[in-house]
């Protein structure tokens, strides 16, 4: 039993103009691959293997930073691709958007709270939209990390995540990350959003 590479459930263009084909295709085989063949690597004959990437996850603090590295590499993007899609953007409905207006104030002061979080990270790493037993809470954590893990910050189940590595959006934003923190939300699934978010 090992890790295995998901399968986008769309094409690498599918993102166009937001998110471009060629970036899709080098993170997702690429990086993604590499977190995911070097993760099996890092557990293959040790007490690791076969556990859930939850149970990693969860005590972390335990396992060589390779894991940390390379569970938390493989755990979020399989989120990420989950959490975009085309025919995306717009604003959560039902139950997520009462959620979102009553721990934020309103969709759109959400947003800001989770842009700023994606601008401020210094370096690589990600900013989270995280459920802590039904209250929303914006994060952000650095490299690989993620709220799961024992070591985080700040803990929760992360239903939306936003990889701010250069790696995401270098190719066709360089710099201009906050470009980028805009155009992705016309590709978040919400619908996708809501199943992660427990109430
Ligand atoms: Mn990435």
């Amino acid at each position: 039993m090992s890790f295995e590479l998901p399968k986008l459930q769309y094409d690498y263009s599918a993102l166009e103009p937001h998110i471009d084909a060629l970036t899709m295709e080098i993170h997702h085989s690429k990086h993604h691959g590499a977190y995911t063949n070097n993760l099996n690597a890092a557990v293959e004959g040790t007490e690791m293997e076969g556990k859930s990437i939850s149970e990693l996850l969860r005590d972390i603090s335990k396992y060589p930073v390779a894991v940390r590295n390379n569970g938390g590499g493989f755990y979020n993007h399989n989120l990420f691709w989950e959490v975009i899609g085309p025919n995306g953007g717009g604003k959560p409905q039902g139950g997520l958007l009462d959620a979102i207006t009553r721990d934020f104030g309103s969709f759109e002061s959400f947003r800001d709270t989770f842009n700023k979080a994606a601008a401020t990270r210094f370096g690589s790493g990600w900013a989270w939209l995280i459920d802590q037993d039904g209250k929303l809470v914006v994060s952000s954590t650095p490299n690989q990390d993620n709220p799961l893990m024992d070591l985080a910050e700040i803990k929760g189940n992360p239903i939306l995540g936003l990889d701010v590595w250069e790696h995401a959006y270098y190719l066709k934003y360089q710099n201009r990350r906050p470009d980028y923190i805009n155009a992705f939300w016309n590709v978040v699934n919400w619908d996708a959003v809501a199943e992660r978010f427990k109430g």
